[in-house]
């Protein structure tokens, strides 16, 4: 079986003050172990942790801009996890994002990392998720901001790594709802209509309202402008606030993990059927046995 490899021990260079070339390179490990081999640090002070997802070309990359800009003005420090699913690690997405962000990589305090798929859903998820958890860890950062794509499961996976998930859409998606994942929307907590600078934005958003629950709220923004940053900003430190006030924190984040390893198991058990396992059963019960029996054995190695 193989070791577990201990994030807090490849943080220590980072703290001892080696910079951000420490971190990147204790990123990369993390990068290329498989996810469940890598053993959760301890954290000492939890770290503000929003995701940023919805469909292609919907502003998300201009939006965390802002965010990074917003925060860093107000002093803290800002970690960035840019994650696409379907591209490689130089693919042109990946690229596109940097570049959009590049403005903000020059600020003091500001680290991006962008993170390629690799493997599976479950495992792109598991993988973001440690690497929020480093920076975490790092105690380099006050916020954490996660972009993705929206790419169905994948997308699902990393919205439930945040502690709060924002889905940036833009208006005249005709039914919205619609063209978004279900699954989606309801993992949302906040839902931005981006791009209010074009028509439709008050009919999005009344759609939108008229959809969710009350305690999703929907707000506009027009990212290139800047307009409607402040007011998001202030709706995700409210709801940060609360969340440590009332000790929602540790319930929430358990809650998740856990989704998050049952899309892991449910993965490692498909792929095992895959292999044939239990093809020879008699029966299905018998089958189910021994798929589950694989499963449990095989896994890690
Ligand atoms: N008109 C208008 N355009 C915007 C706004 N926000 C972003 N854009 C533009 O929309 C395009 C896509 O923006 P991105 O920030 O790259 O969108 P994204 O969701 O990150 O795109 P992907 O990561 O490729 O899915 C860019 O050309 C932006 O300049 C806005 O508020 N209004
Ligand atoms: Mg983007």
């Amino acid at each position: 079986m193989s070791e577990l490899v201990d994030i807090g021990e490849l943080l220590a260079r980072h703290r001892e003050g080696k910079g951000w070339r420490a971190l990147a390179r204790a990123i990369t490990v993390v990068e290329n172990t498989p996810p469940w081999d890598v053993e959760s640090p301890d954290v000492e002070r939890p770290v503000y942790t929003i995701g940023f997802t919805g469909p292609p070309g919907a502003g998300k990359s201009t939006l965390v801009g802002r965010m990074i800009e917003a925060y860093s003005e107000a002093g803290a420090r800002v970690g960035v996890v840019a994650i696409d699913p379907s591209s490689p690690i130089s693919g042109g997405a990946v690229l596109g994002d940097r570049v959009r962000m590049e403005a903000h990589l020059e600020r003091e305090g500001v680290y991006v990392r962008s993170l390629a798929s690799r493997g599976s859903h479950g495992a792109l998820a598991s993988c973001a998720r440690n690497v929020a958890r480093m920076l975490e860890a790092s105690g380099s950062f006050d916020v954490i901001l996660i972009e993705t794509v929206g790419a169905g499961q994948t997308e699902v996976a990393i919205a439930g790594l945040a502690d709060t998930v924002v889905l940036v859409t833009v208006p005249g998606l005709g039914d919205a709802v619609q063209t978004i994942k279900a699954g989606l929307v309801e993992l949302a907590d906040i839902v931005v209509v981006n791009m209010a600078d074009r028509p439709g934005v008050a009919e999005t958003m009344r759609h939108f309202r008229l959809t969710l629950g009350h305690d999703v709220d929907v707000l506009k923004t027009t990212a290139i402008e800047g307009e409607g940053v402040s007011e998001l900003r202030q709706n995700l430190e409210a709801r940060w606030t609360r969340f440590v006030e009332s000790g929602e924190l540790v319930g929430r984040r358990r809650e998740k993990e856990l989704a998050e390893a049952t899309l892991v198991a449910e993965e490692w058990v498909r792929a095992c059927a895959k292999n044939g396992e239990g093809q020879s059963a008699h029966t299905m019960s018998e089958a189910v046995r021994v798929i589950l029996e694989e499963a449990a054995t095989t896994w890690r190695r």
